[in-house]
């Protein structure tokens, strides 16, 4: 652990002030009650002010109409609050679009000081300074705010944020995925990845094939839920991200991982296949479509990927490709590939699809810590990270957790492993994406424990450059978000670097 950054640059300020220098760096931003904002992650520039902006519960919004997403979501929190909107308060609030080349795509600024004004270029920028406000007020109403003046400007370092979550093994109610899009717009992702098949299910509906939902949505891993979203419900759903800032990534895995499809229609199986029922276990690597009968698989696949593109507008779309070994193996990955291209889409594949002829822009999702990834990086690979011993959460909070994997490191993936993470390793990785998979994870109080607060350091180490970042601070901001997670309440694992263990937790 190191010393508080704040103490050391507090301390060295002083002693150049008694040299008569004055300080040249300032210290991050002390709020009225002597923390460290708690923004996380953790913005690229936070330059504190001098006062406090105080406010009872009325201000004056000033909110831009080409904004809607922003728009919406700084109403709500402001209504969550109890704050009411009267032309005539004291205190203005303004959501403004701005030319300033620098804040990107994604990038925003939030000054408080009269008033607070929160600009950017693009409502997605807007968003996050609305999410930035968000941590900073209050998890719950009160009879008035004070917030410290300051000015923040913003911007991330990956375009890609993302959090994958496994409905196949067990499946997810639509219920929880909406709660699970508000709580990572809070941190700022952007991509919500859907594991829609696997061996034990299939999750979503394709109306030329519906025996996939009636027959492969039916079963689940031993202790899982079982079920399957409806094209409607997953259409909402989409709706229902986009509002958020976050672009749901549907993966369909294929060649492999498709006991469910082959018990579904058992022609995508080669002749001699016994084992077509629905499957309930663990183990992995034993289906694969019948690449021999190339004219039933491949106008299944294509049937299979127009239904979901047509409900998933995502330019990124997942083929699966992990975890098989067979002789056409490559040849299907470059087919597969190809016809998502052909369709306009960007496909992703696992790691191991990296052996196949595809083109460079296919991106290529890395899982295994010590995979060979740098052939492909050279080729122009853009890479997803996800290495298992940082991004797979199916892994213990801490070692020995109950129901967690622990195949890829016995000592599980803590909270401080994850922050340790430096994507810039890898010079075309476009971001990172923590995984949780479901073959234990079969509750949604589990999946609760198992996502926060690991997902945290996962957004900060997407959004913050690791010259930026330090375990401490980040300890001290997250620890201060608590009632923030509370209020959306999520059932996160009781983490002791955050101070959270003790009695009365969630376990
Ligand atoms: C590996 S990651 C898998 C999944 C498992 C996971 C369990 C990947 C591409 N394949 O099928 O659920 O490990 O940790």
């Amino acid at each position: 652990m190191t010393t508080p950054f704040r103490f050391e640059v507090l301390l060295a300020c002083l002693l150049l002030a008694v040299a008569g220098i004055g300080c040249a760096h300032r210290p991050p931003v002390v709020a009225a009650d002597g923390e460290a904002p708690r923004i996380v992650p953790l913005p690229q520039r936070v330059e504190p002010g001098a006062g406090e902006l105080r406010f009872a519960r009325e201000v004056a919004l000033d909110a831009a109409d080409a904004a809607p997403n922003a728009g919406r979501a700084l109403r709500e929190l402001l209504a969550g609050l109890g704050i009411a909107l009267n032309d005539a308060a004291a205190t203005h609030v303004r959501l403004q679009l701005t030319e300033d080349a620098a804040l990107g795509g994604e990038g925003y600024r939030l000054a408080v000081a009269d008033g607070i004004v929160l600009s950017a270029r693009t409502d997605a920028g807007l968003f996050y300074a609305v999410q930035s406000l968000r941590q900073l007020l209050p998890a719950q109403a009160q009879p008035d705010y004070r917030l410290p003046h300051l000015a923040v400007v913003d911007v991330p370092s990956y375009p890609w944020r993302g959090v994958s979550l496994d409905v196949a093994r067990s499946f997810l109610p639509m219920a929880y995925l909406e709660r699970q899009i508000d709580r990572m717009a809070l941190f700022k992702f952007n991509r919500l990845h859907l594991h829609l098949t696997d061996d034990q299910g299939w999750r979503i509906e394709i109306k030329r094939y519906p025996k996939l939902a009636e027959i492969g949505g039916a079963s689940a891993v031993k202790g899982g839920r079982a079920g399957y979203y409806t094209q409607e419900q997953l259409r909402r759903l989409v709706a229902y991200a986009q509002a958020r800032g976050v672009t749901i990534v549907p993966e369909v895995d294929m060649p492999g991982h498709v006991q469910a499809a082959l018990a579904s229609y058992n022609e995508l199986a080669c002749d001699g296949v016994r084992n077509l029922s629905p499957y309930d276990g663990v183990d992995v690597g034993f289906s694969v479509l019948c690449l021999d009968k190339p004219d039933v698989v491949y106008p299944f696949v294509r049937g299979v990927l127009e239904e979901v593109l047509a409900i998933f507008p995502s330019r990124e779309i997942h083929i699966g490709g992990d975890e098989i070994k067979h002789p056409r193996y490559s040849d299907f990955v470059a087919r597969t590939a190809a016809m998502v291209e052909a369709m306009g889409r960007t496909p992703i594949v696992w790691e191991e699809g990296s052996v196949a002829d595809t083109s460079p822009g296919v991106l290529l999702q890395l899982w295994n810590d010590d995979y060979d990834i740098a052939p492909a990086v050279a080729k122009g690979h853009p890479l997803i990270l996800s290495p298992c011993s940082y991004f797979y959460i199916d892994h213990g909070n801490y070692a020995g957790q109950p129901e967690t994997y622990d195949w890829c490191r016995k000592e599980g993936v803590p909270l401080a492993r994850i922050y340790g993470f430096d994507p810039a390793a890898f010079k075309s990785a476009v971001g990172v994406e923590g995984a949780l998979w479901s073959e234990w994870v079969h509750a949604d109080a589990t999946v609760d424990n198992r996502l926060w607060p690991r997902l945290a350091a996962v957004a900060e180490v997407a959004w913050t450059p690791a010259s930026r970042r330090d375990y401490a601070g980040f300890a001290q901001r997250m620890g201060a978000l608590r009632p923030h997670l509370d209020a959306l309440g999520i059932r996160y694992h009781p983490e002791p670097d955050l101070g959270w263990a003790g009695a009365g937790m969630h376990r």
